[in-house]
């Protein structure tokens, strides 16, 4: 049962504060990422789990500032971050009000200058996603959505829902229901934990999201052939794409809920779900923490040309030929 509740006041002074959060965290990425060939670029770099995870110490100042001023202005609100989680803070999600930050998703990007760099700000209450900023400060992308209220693509100088564009994007029609998998484009990632037995299913699924010819072997799953498959190596921009309406699916095991709270708010905000990644049928809290994740755009644009009932059948129909060609991966909390 909900125990928190809310008004649509409380949830624009939420997202006007993620905003904030953002425009001071912007500058401060940028300089990172404008500095890493300087000569202190060697102290840049401090390894987690393994050579893969990696983490800087503008991660760590970025999540910082920001917690500090959650600490300051959103009293009784709880707070998860990769960085705090990182260094060994529980991070146990309840219904309270709670900020769910990753300082720079797509650090290994940030690292190697591919300008796919974001903060990515979610809130949820009663551990439903209510709140999503996204900021990329390299290209200047700002996305935001408050449930119930849209979700907007604007620049950080914008006001995102008078100047800013509203997601779906149209280019330049609403984007329309998407007949299979072997039409769509789809965005996936090989994470950063590479052992044998996490990559091999992973690269395994990705093989079938695109083959056309199933795997010679007796129990082979089916294959989707879809049109192509892309890498952007930042989980909270991948969805961003599918929010646009520029990928259509995305697919992902092994992400945890700072890469992903901000993102599926922003996504359902612009008509496109995101569920189970390998077919379970959870609510938000298992999903946001149960680190599989299957995004699918929106069927329609907000001129509400396509019946709500279509566009769920269309989606559906995506999602059930997903669960059908990817490995069914369970990855530990740990
Ligand atoms: C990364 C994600 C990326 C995913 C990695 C990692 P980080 O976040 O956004 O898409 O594949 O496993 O979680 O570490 O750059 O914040």
């Amino acid at each position: 049962m909900a125990t928190h509740s809310y008004t649509a006041q409380d949830l624009e002074t939420y997202l006007q504060f993620a905003i904030r959060l953002a425009k001071m965290a912007g500058p401060v990425i940028r300089e990172g990422f404008n500095s890493r060939f300087t000569p202190e670029r060697s102290a840049l770099l401090i390894k987690k789990g393994n050579s893969a995870d990696l983490v800087t110490e503008w991660d760590q100042k970025v999540e910082k500032m920001v917690r500090a001023e959650i600490d300051e202005h959103m009293k009784g609100h709880s707070f998860i971050g990769e960085e705090s989680v990182a260094a060994g803070e529980h991070g146990a999600l309840t219904d309270a009000p709670t900020w769910i930050v990753d300082p720079i998703d797509g650090t290994c990007n940030f690292v190697h200058g591919f300008p796919y760099v974001a903060i990515s700000i979610g809130l949820t209450i009663n551990q439903e996603p209510v709140v999503g900023v996204i900021y990329n400060p390299i290209l200047d992308q700002l996305f935001t959505a408050a449930k119930g209220k849209g979700a907007f693509l604007s620049t950080i100088n914008q006001d995102p829902r008078s100047e800013g564009r509203r997601l779906p994007l149209s280019h330049p029609h609403p984007p329309a229901p998407l007949p299979s998998l072997s039409m769509a484009l789809v965005a996936g990632e090989y994470g950063s934990d590479r052992k044998a037995e996490i990559i091999d299913p992973k690269v395994k699924s990705m093989r079938n999201l695109s083959a056309r010819d199933p795997l010679p072997e007796p129990s082979a799953r089916k294959v989707g052939h879809a049109h192509g498959i892309r890498c952007l190596g930042s989980a909270a921009l991948n969805m961003m794409c599918v929010a646009q309406g520029q990928f259509d699916v995305y697919w992902e095991i092994g992400c945890w809920e700072w890469d992903v709270c901000a993102g599926i708010i922003i996504t359902r905000e612009a008509g496109g779900i995101v569920v189970d990644g390998c077919g379970d049928k959870v609510n938000d809290a298992q999903l946001l923490t149960g680190r599989r994740f299957l995004v699918v755009r929106a069927c329609s644009g907000n001129d509400g040309s396509i019946l709500p009932e279509d566009v769920a059948a269309a989606q559906k129909n995506i999602v059930d030929e997903v669960w059908s060609v990817v490995e069914n991966l369970r990855l530990k909390r740990e």
